[in-house]
């Protein structure tokens, strides 16, 4: 196969070219990457995770028939304020995953890709080891298009990663914005992580993130100062911090030290506790469909989004006149402006 031979960067580039191209010129049309995604070839799994993420059409149907392989992994969503060591932590515990034979996805997003980061030297050659591994994938995000669509190109990603057979998915997002919190909730599992040193410490988590946390991770916790962040972190909890996390779910704190691989088998099996636990308490079934609303509405919400700003260029210009004129309302031209877009751009 031709696209196999030619290098990712291309492949990649070829992808976000116009939906044009994608068509003429595509070695490989997207319904034909399907077969390959659920046999697991990576090349092609980095394809359609680009497809998806320029956002063309020709990979609804495609994606449609992903969705419906989806469902198997342990999607893992993990955040926390910037520099609490996520990426470190990421690292760590696919090797963790990997020694346990049990294979593992990331999808990055974050503005600083996982492939630069690590300030040391051994955590890059981490780094090279994770990357030459057939059982770990690790795909970054930082783009935001200008239309938004970060989270439905994302959770596409999950789709692809899940349905190609990856056990564990983790998705790493800085807790800064809402978008990004979200994402991070369209997961069955998350992990908020902290750290000693980091200002504030843990009130800097405080807002917006705490609560959402299954499971706390304290890393750094080779650092002196770490039991500090623990103890006012453990506190913090049991004074009522309301709890996003199913009730029956203690939220625990594990002390860790992601560059130190201390303390991440523990992070694994609270992770495997945390989802036999929704399993068994039906709770699973409520988040699927927390993840699906979130989805539906974000989708729509970003179509919608789109096509208005197609319908700019088109109708709105009638409709400008018409309403300057006062022959038509601004809530009957913006609900004839939405009509169309129905028909021009969902359609
Ligand atoms: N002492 C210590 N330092 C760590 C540990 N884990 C990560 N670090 C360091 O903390 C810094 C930040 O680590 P990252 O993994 O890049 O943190 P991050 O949360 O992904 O950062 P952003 O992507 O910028 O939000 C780096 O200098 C790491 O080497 C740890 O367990 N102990
Ligand atoms: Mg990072």
């Amino acid at each position: 196969m031709e696209f196999l031979r030619k290098s990712r960067d291309e492949n990649i580039a070829n992808d976000l070219s116009p939906a044009s191209s994608l068509c003429m010129n595509m070695p490989i049309p997207t319904n034909e990457l399907e077969e390959l995604v659920l046999a697991g070839n990576r090349r092609a799994i980095a394809r359609l995770i680009s497809r998806a993420e320029a956002g063309h059409s020709d990979c609804r149907r495609t994606l449609a028939r992903i969705y419906r392989n989806a469902g198997q992994a342990h999607v893992i969503g993990i955040t926390g304020v910037p520099g609490s060591g996520k990426s470190t932590l990421v690292r760590s515990f696919a090797h963790a995953v990997r020694r346990q034979g049990r294979t593992v996805a990331v999808v990055a997003i974050d503005p600083s890709s996982p492939f630069s980061g690590g300030a040391i030297l051994g955590d890059r050659i981490r780094m090279l080891e994770l990357v030459n591994d057939p059982g770990v994938f690790i795909r970054s995000m930082a783009t935001r298009g200008a239309l938004g669509g970060l989270a439905r190109a994302a959770l596409d990603a999950v789709d692809i990663l899940d349905a190609s057979g990856f056990d564990l998915i983790l998705i790493e997002t800085v807790g800064v914005g809402q978008d990004e919190v979200d994402i991070v909730q369209a997961a069955h599992s998350t992990v908020v992580v902290s750290a000693p040193g980091l200002g504030d410490d843990v009130q800097a988590i405080k807002a917006g993130i705490l609560e959402i946390a299954d499971i706390h991770v304290v890393n750094k916790a080779d650092r002196r100062d770490a039991n500090k962040t623990v103890v006012d972190l453990t506190q913090m909890l049991s004074t009522g911090v309301p709890v996003v996390s199913d009730n029956a779910w203690v939220t625990p704190v594990l002390a860790v030290s992601a560059q130190n691989d201390d303390g991440v088998t523990d992070l694994q099996a609270s992770l495997d506790k945390h989802r036999a636990f929704l399993q068994e308490s039906g709770n699973m079934s409520k988040r699927i469909r927390r993840i699906a609303a979130y989805r539906i509405l974000k989708i729509a919400e970003d179509s919608v989004r789109e096509g208005l700003s197609v319908e700019q260029g088109n109708k709105m210009k009638t409709l400008l006149d018409r309403v300057a004129a006062r022959e038509v309302d601004p809530h009957s031209a913006a609900a004839e402006l939405l009509t169309s877009i129905n028909t021009n751009v969902l359609g």
